[in-house]
C-alpha cells in the first residue's frame, strides 16, 4: 500500500482540517501550504476549523492568512457541535482584527461537514488529499453523513471514492507513552471517540505524522525577517512560551510536517513505515499493529530535523509568491 504511487501530474489537491486557535504550528503549517501551492505543488480546495475558539475568531485567523498569501476565497468551513473544549486562543482575535480577511464571527461560518461533503462532490475520483492538523472530531462527523444537497452519497462512499489518502498529525508511533494519549487524539472532551472512529473506519489510506515527529523541528524565528503584515509572524509573536515567545524560541512543527507529508513525496524525508495498521483505544492512546492488509503508515526520523527545520522555515517566512 505505501508508498502510495504519486499523481501524475499537477498540483495535488488539498482539505486542510485545523484546529486553528491553539498552539501557532496550525498558523505556520497553512503558511507553508500556501507557499507550496505559490510553488504549484498543492492546490487549496478547502479549510476547514475543528476548534472551538472563545473568541469566535478562528475562521478570521484562517481568512487573515489565506488573505495575505492572496487566496481570499478558500472556502471555509466551521464545526458547530461541541466535541471540543472552548480554547482562548493567543493570537485569533488580533489576527481577526489587525490584518485583512474576508471571515464572519465562527458562529455564522458554513457548516464544517457540509462544506466537506461540496467540496468532495466537486472533485476528481481518487484525488484529494485531506490534511488533518487538529480534532478528528469533523472526520469522523463526514464519514457519518448522509446523502445532502452537496451529494447524494453517503460520508462513507463519498470519501472511498474521492479521497486519495488522508495525512493525520496524531498519535505516536509506534505506540503512546506513558505520559498518556497524543492531544489530537485524545481530544479531551470527547474520549478519544473521534480519533477511534475516523482511525478505524476511514475507507482510503492514511499516514500518520506522530507527536514525537514534529515535536524535535523547532521553526518560527525565520519569520522574524518578515514584516509586520504577516499574520503567520504575528500569531508566533504572541504565542508564548518559556521565557518569550515562538517567534524567538521556536515552536514544534507539529503540524507543518503534515502538511510537507501530504504534498511532497513523504519517502524523501522520512521513513515511511507501512505494513500495518494504527489501533486506537479508549482514552486516544494508541498502538501500532503489523498487518499485511494494512493502509496504515507512519512517519519514522530520516533527515535529520535540524535539516528539516530550516526548510520549513524558510517555507515559512517566504513571501507571498516567492516559493520557486
Ligand atoms: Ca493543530
Amino acid at each position: 500500500m505505501f508508498p502510495l504511487a504519486r499523481q501524475a501530474s499537477g498540483p495535488v489537491p488539498v482539505i486542510l482540517d485545523t484546529d486553528m486557535c491553539g498552539d501557532c504550528d496550525d498558523a505556520g503549517a497553512l503558511a507553508i501550504l500556501h507557499g507550496l501551492a505559490d510553488a504549484g505543488e498543492a492546490a487549496i480546495l478547502a479549510c476547514i476549523v475543528n476548534s472551538r475558539d472563545e473568541e469566535g475568531a478562528a475562521g478570521a485567523a484562517v481568512s487573515a492568512i489565506n488573505t495575505f498569501y492572496g487566496r481570499p476565497g478558500v472556502p471555509l468551513g466551521k464545526y458547530h457541535g461541541g466535541h471540543s473544549k472552548r480554547v482562548r486562543s493567543a493570537y485569533t482575535a488580533a489576527l481577526r482584527d489587525g490584518f485583512p480577511h474576508g471571515a464572519t464571527a465562527d458562529d455564522d461560518l458554513p457548516e464544517a461537514t457540509a462544506l466537506y461533503r461540496r467540496a468532495l462532490a466537486g472533485a476528481e475520483d481518487g484525488s484529494v488529499v485531506i490534511v488533518s492538523i487538529g480534532f478528528l472530531t469533523v472526520l469522523a462527523e463526514l464519514l457519518a453523513s448522509g446523502p445532502d444537497a452537496g451529494s447524494t452519497l453517503g460520508g462513507m462512499e463519498l470519501v472511498r471514492r474521492r479521497v486519495r489518502q488522508l495525512v493525520v498529525m496524531g498519535g505516536q508511533f509506534p505506540a503512546s507513552n506513558t505520559r498518556g494519549p497524543e492531544f489530537n487524539f485524545a481530544n479531551a472532551e470527547h474520549d478519544g471517540q473521534d480519533a477511534r472512529a475516523v482511525v478505524d473506519g476511514w475507507p482510503t489510506p492514511i499516514l500518520f505524522s506522530g507527536y514525537e515527529i514534529g515535536a524535535a523541528i523547532f521553526t518560527g524565528p525565520a519569520l522574524a525577517a518578515s514584516g509586520p503584515d504577516n499574520p503567520v509572524r504575528r500569531a508566533y509573536e504572541l504565542y508564548a512560551v518559556e521565557s518569550g515567545h515562538a517567534l524567538t524560541k521556536g515552536r514544534p512543527s507539529w503540524d507543518q510536517t503534515a502538511v510537507l507529508a501530504a504534498v511532497r513525496d513523504p519517502a524523501l524525508d522520512w521513513e515511511v513505515v507501512g505494513g500495518g495498521r494504527c489501533v486506537v483505544t479508549g482514552d486516544g492512546s494508541n498502538t501500532w499493529e503489523p498487518d499485511p492488509q494494512g493502509t496504515h503508515a507512519y512517519l519514522a526520523v530520516k533527515t535529520p530535523p535540524e535539516e528539516l527545520a530550516r526548510r520549513i522555515d524558510g517555507l515559512m517566512a517566504a513571501a507571498p509568491g516567492c516559493v520557486a
